[in-house]
C-alpha cells in the first residue's frame, strides 16, 4: 500500500514538471506593448511598443497632451507590484493631491532604464534632463531608440514586469515647471515638482501574435528641435546614481 502511494507521486511529480509552460528563450524576439494613461490628472496618455531580442531593445513611445517645449524623463521602473498606481488617492502618502514620483514606486517600482535620446540609457542618467525628449508645441513627444539593458532588465520585461512612467506636468497651468504649481519634488527640493511627478503611466505586456510588430506606424523619431532645449541653457548634467533631478534650467534662468 505504502509502495504504491509512492509510485503514484512519483508518477504525478513528472507530469506537473512537463505541462509547465517552457520558458521562451533569452534570444527569441518578443514584442510587448503599453497604454500609457495618465496620472496626476495630467491630462496626457500614450502608446508604446517595445521589440526586444536578447538583449537589445527598440523603443517607441507616442504620447499627446503633455507639456509643451518642456523635457520629459522617461523610464522603464521594475519592481513593487509592477503596476500603476491606482486612480484613487490611496497612494497619495502625504494625502496632497498629488502623487510623487516616490509616493508611486510601491506599485511600479524603481528606475532601471532611463529612456534617453542618446547617450547611457542606465539609472545613472534618470536625472539627465538635457536627454530625455522635450514635448513639441502640441505636447506630443515621439521617442525611437534602440539600446542594449543589462540581461536582468531583459528578463523582466520578457516577463512583463516593466512599467513605462514619464514625468513632467503642469499642476498650474501656467506652461511650465515652477514651484508654484506642486511645491518642491520629492527627489530634489531644489527642483519643481512640477518637473519631476509622473505624468503618465502603463505596464509592458507582451503583445498578441502578430499585432504590434506588423504596424510600426509612427515611427518619427527624435528630431532635432525636441533635443534642442533652449539656447544657452544652463543644461543640466546627469549627476551620479540616485542624485535629484538637475532640472534647473528653469530656475538658472529665471525665465
Ligand atoms: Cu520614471
Amino acid at each position: 500500500m505504502k509502495n504504491g502511494k509512492l509510485a503514484l507521486l512519483a508518477f504525478a511529480l513528472p507530469i506537473g514538471v512537463l505541462t509547465a509552460a517552457a520558458p521562451a528563450s533569452a534570444e527569441e524576439s518578443m514584442t510587448l506593448h503599453a497604454d500609457l494613461s495618465a496620472l496626476n490628472d495630467s491630462g496626457a496618455r500614450g502608446t508604446s511598443t517595445v521589440m526586444i531580442e536578447g538583449t537589445s531593445v527598440t523603443v517607441e513611445i507616442e504620447s499627446s497632451g503633455l507639456l509643451a517645449e518642456q523635457p520629459h524623463a522617461q523610464h522603464f521602473h521594475i519592481g513593487g507590484t509592477n503596476m500603476c498606481p491606482g486612480p484613487d488617492a490611496a497612494d497619495d502618502i502625504e494625502d496632497d493631491d498629488r502623487l510623487s514620483t516616490t509616493e508611486g514606486q510601491p506599485s511600479y517600482g524603481g528606475i532601471k532604464t532611463s529612456l534617453t535620446t542618446e547617450g547611457d540609457t542606465s539609472p545613472d542618467s534618470a536625472l539627465a534632463v538635457e536627454r530625455f525628449p522635450a514635448a513639441e508645441a502640441d505636447g506630443s513627444v515621439s521617442y525611437h531608440r534602440t539600446f542594449e539593458v543589462p540581461e536582468d532588465v531583459a528578463s523582466s520585461i520578457r516577463a512583463g514586469e516593466a512599467v513605462i512612467v514619464q514625468h513632467g506636468l503642469d499642476y498650474n497651468g501656467n506652461g511650465e515647471y515652477d514651484m508654484d504649481g506642486g511645491g518642491e519634488s520629492d527627489l530634489d527640493p531644489e527642483l519643481p515638482a512640477e518637473a519631476t511627478d509622473p505624468s503618465t503611466c502603463g505596464r509592458l505586456t507582451p503583445a498578441p501574435e502578430g499585432g504590434m510588430a506588423a504596424g510600426g506606424g509612427g515611427t518619427g523619431s527624435q528630431g532635432p528641435d525636441a533635443l534642442m532645449l533652449g539656447s544657452g541653457a544652463a543644461l543640466l548634467a546627469a549627476a551620479g546614481a540616485g542624485a535629484g533631478f538637475l532640472v534647473r534650467r528653469r530656475m538658472v534662468q529665471g525665465h
